[in-house]
Formats: structure tokens, sequence, C-alpha cells
């Protein structure tokens, strides 16, 4: 099959011109490994370079952001942006703030990025930042002086119609406030330039909660075509910030017990479920103390804390890693698959590795993956940058509306292109071929540049 010389052939090009970073290459090898079997009847992509200009960046900046933490010293870190593909509409995607923060990451984020926000059915090219920024036992302080250093360069570089940043890890509500009102000094503009922004200046409801109830309801949608729902289910979560809480109250709501939530510490598992109360417990110790999951140990001690660990080795039904990149490797998914695992909802950017994902997939268990699984985040994000351009605010009842539409249409799409002739659906291919559709017709519209 001549696809398969093509692909690595590509493979071996891409790893050459992109040295020293493995999240990248792996990002891309997930993608292109359907895309070029779904390209090789069709020259028109072929011969356009599709693939080779979607996984070479629009554009990456980087640059130095100094600032001075409580005793005076100065502090310096490196901020980027990658802006992927504005094919299909301006760059979007989430700013980044952990000391793991790398060229390699942010390219992989962005890259992804592209064919996520595609699924969305809006507007929106694919971009990411961040910086190799620390907030974990930062001042409030420090966390304000940081990001507005961060955006007296990173305005340059965005726009309401040029790219618009929001929250990833490390950045929330808080962030996003400095750099917005740092743009606003600097620009004497009011507009939707950063999204995930309070509700007192242009911000959208739901927007905070979007990322992990769409990962639920994409779960949801996957149980259904085997008739089947969340009632009575064990769910394992990892992570306990944004996404991970708001994944929990999902399932919570659907008649789920969830078993477990994590952070780079260890896991907690509480065996009689984490609540809505026990949830209220971890939002107030996550946002507003800024402490250690270890905490609810001591809360609820029928709980047990296990350190230094992954929550993959629970008896669950259904896991749903929303914490960070390759959380869940082949040895874990071995364990989910031996204690009846029957379904995986990637909340998380990239968090199996494709050891993992070709394990689940020949095991024939429900799999949707991140660029899928994820994207009711930026689909609100999206409808935040509308009500912002129409200068208006639709309701909580309205939006919830939107966003479950949206990941019934990703759902949908992913089925049509990967159902397999055995009537398994394959979502990682399903995701890659339609995301890819809209942005390869718009740079084939455009011409070759
Ligand atoms: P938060 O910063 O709110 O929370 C991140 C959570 O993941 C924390 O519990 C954190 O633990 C844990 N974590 C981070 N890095 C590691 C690590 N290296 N090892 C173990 N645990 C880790 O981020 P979000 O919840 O917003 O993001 C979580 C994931 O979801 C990311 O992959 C992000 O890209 C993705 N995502 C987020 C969206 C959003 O709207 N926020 C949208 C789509 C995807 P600790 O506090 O100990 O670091
Ligand atoms: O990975 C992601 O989709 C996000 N971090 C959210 C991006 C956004 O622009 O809302």
């Amino acid at each position: 099959m001549a696809w398969k010389d093509d692909l690595d052939q590509f493979m071996t090009g891409l790893i050459r011109r992109n040295p020293g970073e493995p999240e990248f290459h792996q990002a891309v090898y997930e993608v292109v490994a359907n895309l070029f079997p779904y390209i090789d009847d069709k020259p028109i992509y072929k011969d356009a370079q599709i693939i080779e200009r979607l996984s070479e960046p629009d554009r990456i900046i980087s640059f130095r952001v100094v600032w001075e933490d409580d005793e005076g010293h100065v502090r310096v870190n490196r901020g980027w942006r990658v802006q992927n593909n504005n094919a299909i509409g301006p760059y979007k995607g989430g700013l980044r703030f952990h000391p793991s923060v790398n060229q390699s990451i942010l390219k992989f984020l962005a890259f992804e990025q592209t064919f996520k926000n595609s699924l969305t059915s809006l507007p929106m090219g694919g971009g990411k930042g961040g910086a190799n920024f620390n907030p974990k036992g930062k001042s409030d302080g420090e966390v304000m002086r940081f990001c507005q250093s961060y955006m007296t360069e990173l305005r340059h570089y965005i726009g309401p119609n040029m790219d618009i940043p929001a929250g990833d890890i490390g950045v929330g509500a808080r962030e996003i406030g400095y750099m917005f009102g740092q743009y606003k000094r600097l620009t004497k503009e009011f507009t939707g330039v950063l999204t995930g922004k309070g509700m007192e200046f242009g911000g959208s409801l739901i927007r905070v909660e979007a990322t992990g109830y769409g990962t639920v309801y994409m779960m949801n949608n996957m149980l259904k075509t085997n008739k089947d729902t969340f009632e009575g289910k064990r769910v394992a979560i990892s992570g306990s910030g944004n996404v991970a809480i708001y994944a929990a109250e999902k399932v919570n709501q659907l008649g789920g017990t969830v078993v477990t939530l994590s952070d780079s510490s260890g896991f907690i598992y509480d065996a009689d479920g984490i609540d809505s109360s026990k949830l209220d417990y971890i939002k107030d110790l996550k946002t507003v103390q800024r402490g250690r999951i270890s905490k609810y140990v001591e809360q609820y001690p029928n709980a047990k804390f296990y350190a230094d660990k992954r929550p993959w080795s629970v008896s669950c039904d259904i896991a749903l890693p929303c914490a960070t990149q390759n959380e869940l490797d082949h040895d874990d998914a071995r364990e989910l698959l031996k204690n009846g695992c029957i379904g995986v909802s990637e909340g998380a950017n990239m968090p199996s590795s494709l050891e993992a994902i070709k394990l689940f997939q020949e095991h024939k268990i429900l799999f949707a993956p991140s660029k899928a699984a994820n994207a009711g985040g930026v689909a609100v994000s999206g409808l935040e940058m509308s009500q912002n351009s129409a200068r208006i605010s639709w309701t909580e009842k309205e939006l919830q509306r939107l966003l479950e539409d949206i990941m019934s249409r990703i759902h949908d799409q992913c089925e049509a292109y990967g159902r397999e002739s055995d009537t398994y659906v394959d979502y990682v291919k399903g995701a890659n071929i339609a995301g890819f559709i809209k942005v390869a017709d718009a740079m084939l519209a455009y011409g070759a540049i």
C-alpha cells in the first residue's frame, strides 16, 4: 500500500525537522496515521501538500517574561504562542502555565486544537500558548505581576479577529482576569480578546463547566449507541482541576458514581462515591484554598489516598483521564481492561499513549479521543466570542442546549467517518478525518500560499 511508504517517509522527515519534540511527533502521528490512507485516492489533497502544511505551524512566537517576586527578586520565564492554522477562523486555544511547558508540548496542543476546533463546527482556527511558569505556591500578587508581564508582550500578536487565547492547565478565572485587565490597559480597547472571562466583563455562562460536561456527554452519546447509560456506573477520574471537577459533577447528575480524583501528588479512592457535597468541598479546596487532593481523606476518612500513583488500577466501568498528556500508558490500559472498564473519554489533551489507545481499540471498548471528547470547552469559548461580538448574553438554558447539540454532532461526525465494516466505531479515525476535511477544503480554496 503506497500510503504506508508515504506515512513512513513523512514521519521520518517530521522527526528530522522537529528534533527533541516527542509530544509533537506523537500528536501528529496519531492524526496522519488515519489521514494518509484517507487521502490515498484523493490527489487533490496530496498534490496541495495539505498534511505537510498542516503540520508546520503558521508561526511560533517565543519571548522573555520578566517579573518581580514578593521578595523583590527579578525572575525570568519563557512565554510562547504557537499559531498553528487559521484556515477556518482566527487562531483559538488556551494558555498553559506549568513548569513542564516547552515548545514541543505547545506545538502538539496547537496542532490538536486545529482539528478539535474544526469538529465543533464553529469558525475557529488552532493555536496554543503558555509559559514555563509555576503558579503553585505563588501569591496572588506574584501571579498578577507574571500575567501582566506575559500579556505586555503577547498583546502584539493577539486580537478578537486574529487570535483569542483562553485557559488551560494553571490558567483559570484569576489569570484570565489579570491578563484581560492588562490587555485593556495597554490597548485601550474592551474586546473579546480572551475567553473564559468573568461574568462581569464579558464571560459566558457554562464556560467553566463546558469541558468536563462535554467529556461526559461524549461518553454518554457513545453509551447510547449500545443502549446503555451512566446509571450505576463506577467512574475513575484523574485530575482535580477545572475539567475533572465538572466531569465529576455531570457523572453524578447522570446517576454514575465517581470513585477517584487525583493531582500530581497521587489519587484519592472513595468507594462510597464523591457525591455533590464532597465535590463542593473539593471545589473549595482546589480553587479557593489551592490545596492538595490528599487533604480530602482528612475530611472524609473512609476514603484512601495513594501517594505518587495514578488512579487506573481501581475497578471501574468508565475512565475519564482529565489531568495531562501521557498520564495513561499501556500498562494502565491493561489494568483498566482487566478490571472491567468498558469506556474511556479523554477530558485532558492526549492523556493516553499511542500504545494504550491501540489496546483499547483492539479490545473494542468505547474510546473517545481528546480532540472530540474535550471540544465542549472551546465550543463554549466560541459561543463566548459570538456573544461578545454581538454584545449580548445568552441564558444558561440556551447555552446548555447548544453545548449538548455540538457534542452530539461531534459524536455523529466521528461515527460517520469512523465506522468499521464490523460495525465497531473507531472514534479516533472518525475525529481525525472529520476534523481534517473542513480545514483542508478551506486551504484548497485559498490556493498554494
Ligand atoms: P487545571 O490546572 O485546572 O488542573 C489540572 C489538573 O491536572 C490538576 O489536578 C493537576 O494537578 C493535574 N496535573 C497537571 N499536570 C500534571 C502532571 N504532570 N501529572 C499529574 N497531574 C497533573 O487544568 P484543566 O483542568 O483546565 O486541564 C486539564 C487537562 O484538560 C489538560 O490536559 C488540558 O489541556 C485539558 N483541557 C482543558 C480545557 C479547559 O477548558 N480548561 C479544555 C480542553 C482540554 P496539580 O495541581 O498537582 O498540578
Ligand atoms: O484545550 C483546549 O481546548 C482548551 N484549553 C480550551 C481552549 C479555548 O480556547 O477555550
